[in-house]
């Protein structure tokens, strides 16, 4: 990208944008480094003309790194650094420059003013939030609150050299659809690393090293991923024909309906279902059904006394074939 905006003849403008302490002059200082390193000439512009003790900070960075810091009091406006700074990098064609801003205002509406006056002047062609990976959710809170205001381009996440998990930068990707670009990791200049998918992994989840490899090949199904996907009902349900049934609705029905238990787990699958019907229809008594079917559909008594006839009589072969398996306890043998 600096390449190309180096072709055109014009400065390849960077913003790092972020709250105070989350590491932006650092973060802002090891870019320069990595683009002095690549060859690129860089002017940094103070544009953090709030915060005490800024100018002078970004100040013995450049001077350790040989580089041009464009400056003015503080107080002045920073947008007018930073068009300063382009002019400078413009008229001693310089690739890159590096706008370092303020992280807190009077007010967090202040300071997006403020940076949206720095974008709406100098128009940068790039812009890099800088986050604290130890910060979590605040993080990702600023992130949400920036990109709101600022569309910046992708993010820096800093002291991941410190104990961070690093979760943020998963809810900073999702919610701006930006990348992680960079991490910083630690406190010089060559501490900062390209984002790392496999690292980034490891550092939230937890590094492979220290997981015991036969633990994992004796239970290959201990992957994290099955747990998230709720277990498919029709497993449950091999495993107990009768889960959500509780023992007193079985032994009710079973005595209603004179069932005996089953032999096998096919017939207990039915019965399963058929005793969950039952509830579901509130548990009818025999001739309880009948009075619904009847006022539901408006059949003659004649008609349903026949086919409770008919019912009753398929009913009773059924008992009888049955009836020498007769009950042993509320299905207990079904465990195996
Ligand atoms: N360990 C560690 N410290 C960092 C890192 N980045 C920044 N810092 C430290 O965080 C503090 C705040 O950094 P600074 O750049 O001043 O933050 P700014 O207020 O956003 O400009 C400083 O003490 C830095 O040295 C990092 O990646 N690792
Ligand atoms: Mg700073």
């Amino acid at each position: 990208m600096i390449f190309l905006k180096k072709k055109t003849g014009q400065p390849f403008l960077i913003l790092f944008v972020g709250i105070n302490g989350t590491g932006k002059t650092t973060s802002l200082a090891k870019v320069a480094h990595m683009l002095q390193q690549a060859k690129y000439s860089v002017v940094v512009a103070a544009a953090d003309t709030f915060r005490a003790g800024a100018i002078e900070q970004l100040r013995e960075h450049t001077n350790r790194l040989n580089l041009k810091l464009v400056a003015q009091n503080y107080n002045s406006d920073p947008a007018a650094v930073a068009r300063d700074a382009v002019l400078y990098a413009k008229s001693h064609k310089m690739d890159c420059v590096l706008i370092d801003t303020a992280g807190r205002m009077q007010t967090s509406k202040n300071l997006m003013e403020q940076i949206a006056k720095i974008t709406k002047v100098v128009n940068p062609d790039f812009k890099i939030f800088v986050g604290d990976s130890l910060a979590g959710n605040d993080t990702v809170n600023q992130a949400r609150e920036f990109f709101e205001h600022v569309k910046f381009n992708g993010s820096i996440l800093t002291k991941s050299d410190a104990d961070a998990r690093g979760g943020a930068a998963l809810s900073i990707v999702k919610i701006t659809s930006t990348p992680v670009l960079y991490v910083g990791v630690g406190q010089e200049y060559q501490d900062l690393k390209p984002f790392d998918k496999e690292t980034f992994l490891e550092t939230v989840f937890g590094s492979l090293s220290g997981v015991d490899i036969k633990e994992i090949s004796s239970e290959p199904k201990l992957t994290p991923e099955p747990k998230l996907t709720p277990e498919p009902k029709t497993i449950s349900f091999v495993s107990d024909p009768f889960a959500g049934i509780t023992d007193a609705d079985i032994f009710n029905y079973s005595e209603l309906y004179d069932i005996p238990p089953p032999e096998n787990d096919d017939e207990a699958i039915k019965l399963g279902t058929k005793i969950r019907d039952w509830i579901k229809q509130g548990r009818p008594k025999s001739g309880e059904s009948q009075i619904d079917k009847k006022t539901k559909h408006g059949e003659s008594e004649e008609y349903l006394s026949k086919n409770e006839e008919i019912k009753d009589k398929k009913h009773k072969q059924d008992k009888e074939e049955e009836k020498s398996k007769k009950k042993r306890g509320v299905f207990g043998f079904f465990k195996k």
